[in-house]
């Protein structure tokens, strides 16, 4: 392996080019017609623009792509996240092409793409996954049946879904041809794929994922947990690691099964199982993430690991330097990602113009960003800047250092989720660690900017109005008693 062809934009692409070029790889940036001024296509010994900024036409282009691979000479490809990193036909192109996909193989891809298929695999290896069926669901007999003996509330989700598309609560026997209709149509439009399966509906659970790395060589290990309970949408926006959920009995025990279920599959490099830990403590496998993930650094700031490096490292066929009891977990770290989106509008995206990035710094403090002033952040993209990362010798010491982090970044131009995140951390809930999937529903419903200054400064305009627009001297109460505040403060009053 002698020159690696990055397939992404902004923040992980910048990652992946830093841990290329400490490998001594040459590297080869690709980039939209709306990302020339971008800093990954700096950062790159070259850089080809793959197409206009629609990501069908350029970073999602699988011809472009292998096309620019082809013509740089490169004869390894990183996906990053997102885009083409999970798309096994893409893998497989690469693989005919002779071109080394840093990941694993296309046929683990499909296959953990699949949502039932992978439930069956790894339930045949002994890993638990959420009591459910998946038969035939166009039988509504037959799914009544099966969610009747489950127990309700069940849940449809898609076998081609992930990451929450499609899924529909039932609560009872009546609602499921409904559900089931509507799962069905959602998931033929998102993916093409009607198929549906059914699991019981756990209230409250926490969302825990482990990270797993494997060689070629048949060195399979895990890297610990992380925490990403905290989303809205299915998006997660802080992640921490160690879980305050787990104890090292059963920390122990799901890394072991993470590894089990990982093992099924002959999974080869960075991989990540997840989890659904229900409020009595008991878990179960959900799926698998084929690709590198965006929480990556705070296991990277915990064990000691360069993940990206490894990625690359297993794809030329190094075997892993160390065996699972060789790694621990030392301290703590948290992410918080800083999207630009309106928190005070239901997270609108709010794409302009980078007018001013200033990033925080300090012990403990990472921040990939993919970004610089003077960027465009446009509407085509994921509307992610970048990931605050703070590590601490303990949690307190991760937030408190995460606080002041989110106090010294300054980003003007577009709105951020920054000031929402000041709020995330401070909360008592946050605090105290009893962070459930619920968590901003139930503490953040409605949220608005306490240092939006936006009421403020329209009521001092409109009194310079009023104050400019009055006539003075007219009003004989002002000219009998001009020095009383209460008549010659006017609009100004508070
Ligand atoms: C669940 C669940 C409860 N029970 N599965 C959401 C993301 C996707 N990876 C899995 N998700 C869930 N799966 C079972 N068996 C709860 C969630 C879930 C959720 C579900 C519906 C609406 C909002 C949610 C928020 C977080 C997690």
């Amino acid at each position: 392996m002698k020159r690696l062809l990055v397939a992404n934009r902004g923040e992980i692409a910048v990652r992946i080019l830093r841990a290329a070029r400490e490998l001594e790889l040459e590297t080869v940036a690709v980039y939209s017609e709306a990302d020339a001024d971008l800093p990954h296509v700096r950062l790159a010994d070259r850089a080809v623009c793959v197409g206009p900024a629609n990501p069908l036409e350029s970073y999602l282009n699988q011809e472009r792509l292998l096309a620019a691979a082809a013509t740089q000479g490169a004869d390894a490809l990183h996906p990053g996240y997102g885009f083409l990193s999970e798309n096994p036909a893409f893998a497989r192109r690469c693989e005919q092409a002779g071109l080394t996909f840093v990941g694993p193989t296309s046929g683990t891809i499909e296959l953990m793409g699949n949502k039932i298929a992978s439930r069956k695999t790894v339930t045949a290896h002994g890993v638990p996954v959420v009591p459910g069926y998946q038969g035939s669901c166009e039988d509504l007999d037959a799914l009544t049946e099966a969610a009747t003996a489950i127990g309700f509330p069940v849940i449809l989700k898609a076998a081609a879904g992930g990451g929450g598309k499609g899924m529909q609560i039932v609560r009872k026997p009546s609602e499921l041809q409904a559900a089931l209709e509507s799962a069905r149509r959602i998931a033929f439009q998102a993916f093409g794929d009607s198929s549906v399966f059914l699991e019981r509906y756990l209230v409250q659970p926490r969302h825990i994922e482990f990270q797993i790395l494997g060689d070629h060589h048949g060195n399979l290990v895990h890297l610990f947990e992380r925490e990403c309970s905290i989303q809205r949408r299915h998006q997660k926006i802080v992640e921490e690691t160690p879980s305050t959920a787990l104890d090292p009995e059963r920390r122990a025990a799901m890394g072991e099964i993470a590894v089990t279920a990982a093992r099924s599959v002959g999974y080869r490099n960075a991989g990540t199982v997840e989890f659904i830990v229900a409020r009595d403590g008991s878990y179960y496998f959900l799926e698998m993430n084929t690709r590198i993930q965006v929480e990556h650094p705070i296991t990277e700031l915990v064990t000691g690991l360069d993940l990206v490096q490894w990625q690359l490292r297993i794809a030329a066929g190094e075997p892993l330097g160390f065996t699972q009891e060789q790694l621990r977990q030392r301290g703590h770290a948290i992410e918080c990602r800083i999207y630009a989106e309106d928190p005070g509008q239901g997270f609108l995206p709010s794409p302009g113009t980078l007018s001013l990035l200033v990033e925080p710094s300090g012990p403990g403090i990472r921040n990939d960003c993919g970004f610089v002033t003077g960027n465009h952040i446009s509407p085509h993209y994921d509307s992610l800047l970048s990931k605050l990362i703070t590590y601490g010798e303990d949690r307190e010491q991760a937030r408190r250092r995460m606080l002041r982090a989110l106090q010294d970044y300054t980003i003007l131009g577009v709105k951020t989720t920054l000031p929402f995140l000041r709020d995330v951390l401070d909360h008592p809930a946050f605090r105290e660690g009893t962070t459930f999937t619920d968590f901003i529903p139930a503490h953040f419903g409605q949220w608005h900017d306490p240092t939006d200054e936006t009421g403020r400064r329209i009521a001092l305009l409109a009194a310079a109005l009023e104050t400019c627009l009055s006539s003075h001297g007219s009003n004989p109460s002002t000219a009998t008693h001009q020095h009383d505040p209460w008549t010659s403060l006017g609009a100004w009053q508070p």
